[in-house]
């Protein structure tokens, strides 16, 4: 017998310790209702996409035109994502699915539209916006010029201010989105600013990609002119970033990508994409995104009828955040004290946070997880209750047996 035939092949008893990291993980997602709202469960199709012997290839370059011998399946693949991600966002010229993450996605669009040392206007992240849009500890607020808005007193965007900011600092690029935004954004008012200025819209929807593209909330798509957006949050498919955009920009875009800011591009997540745009193109697709919405919605509700504030008092879309100045606990505190009870949810800022981040007077709460376990409403309304006792310093065991018997009745995909 050869060596390779006798060599155990399972990961298990190949390499029991990474085995056991791995179970354990299984266990805790199995165990744990996610309400943290950029976290989803991918199908079993899409784990399996993505950990196939693709894995090995390397395939710099873009289909048809890569460096490397051997790439015809990885062609395949990508040509098969990019087609489904341009059905699934209808109105889209062009797609990129290489970026590894949004980051990255939001870096290489912005180097290719504002080029180096450009200046670009973006939603501060204390406000709801994210690192990539230009935060000084990011290399887009190092590379960039870069200038931020914020939201009024009620945390919303007050499009009078983005248009000052922007008619101030003259951007090549305006961008439209956020991380914890819960509430529509205008983005023809948006593409009529940047227009003023002669700058380009980059529209971010990693966090409400997939209730766009079932239609379930507006979208930018045919009014911005790039979309960036991560793969893995409610659009419910492989951890990675895609880009649309329009004909215009496509060759700047394209080569920012590659070879701008990334080599070989991750084929298994590529497949892992193209599985999971299959998937978002079934009727059912659209029905859970709608779950996703009203579940949220009705979440946001349920926590209000219980005494807690919600920064603007409500949502659009699949984010609640839980404004905890008026109680006597931080977003770190009660972060813990979920977990304790069986709950992973972030502690996030809200807008006008007087605490640090680590610390934070918010709670950032989702349900694309909760809503693939098939969570509707009564579901959503124990846990609710979970939440105001756990803010209200309840003991964190007396929910556990609750929070348990809903992920039992509740299994993972
Ligand atoms: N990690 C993402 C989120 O939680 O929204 C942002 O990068």
């Amino acid at each position: 017998m050869s060596h390779a035939d006798s060599t155990p092949t399972s990961l298990r008893q190949r390499d029991p310790d990474v085995a056991a990291w791995l179970q354990r993980e299984d266990r805790r997602q199995a165990s744990t209702l996610t309400l943290i709202a950029s976290e989803n469960h991918c199908s079993a199709a899409v784990r399996e996409a993505c950990s196939s012997r693709i894995t090995d290839k390397y395939a710099e370059g873009y289909p048809s035109r890569r460096y490397y011998g051997g790439c015809e399946v990885a062609d395949g693949l990508e040509d098969l994502a990019r087609q489904r991600a341009l059905r699934l966002f209808a109105g889209a010229e062009e797609a990129n699915v290489q970026p590894h993450c949004g980051t990255t996605a939001n870096l290489a669009a912005l180097l290719a539209l504002a080029g180096p040392n450009g200046r670009i206007v973006g939603m501060a992240l204390k406000a709801g916006g994210h690192l990539s849009h230009g935060h000084d500890k990011s290399h887009t607020g190092m590379v960039f010029q870069a200038r931020q808005y914020g939201v009024d007193a009620q945390g919303r965007i007050d499009l009078d201010e983005v248009r000052k900011v922007v008619l101030e600092h003259q951007p090549k690029v305006l961008i439209a989105g956020g991380s914890s935004y819960s509430r529509t954004i205008d983005y023809p008012a948006f593409a009529a600013i940047a227009k003023e200025v002669g700058a380009l819209l980059l529209a971010d929807i990693a966090h409400p990609a997939g209730l766009m593209a079932a239609g379930v909330v507006p979208s930018p798509v045919g009014i911005a002119d790039v979309v960036t957006m991560t793969t893995h949050k409610t659009l419910r498919g492989p951890r990675g970033g895609m880009i649309l955009c329009t004909k215009a920009v496509a060759k700047a875009i394209h080569s920012s990508v590659f070879p701008g800011a990334q080599g070989g591009p991750l084929v298994q997540q590529i497949a892992g994409k193209a599985v999971a745009f299959g998937e978002a193109l079934q009727p059912e697709f659209r029905a859970y995104q709608q779950r996703v919405l009203d579940n949220a919605r009705h979440l946001a509700a349920c926590l209000q009828e219980r005494g807690l504030d919600i920064v603007t008092g409500g949502t659009d879309n699949h984010i609640v955040l839980v404004d905890l100045r008026r109680t006597d606990v931080t977003g770190a505190e009660v972060e813990e004290r979920a977990l304790a009870a069986g709950l992973a949810v972030n502690k996030n800022a809200i807008p006008g946070d007087p605490r640090p981040p680590m610390v934070t007077s918010g709670l950032r709460l989702g349900t694309p997880a909760v809503t693939t376990r098939g969570f509707g409403k009564e579901q959503i309304a124990t846990v609710a209750d979970v939440i105001a006792g756990l803010v209200q310093r309840q003991d964190p065991d007396r929910f556990r047996p609750v929070v348990q018997g809903l992920c039992e009745a509740f299994p993972l995909p």
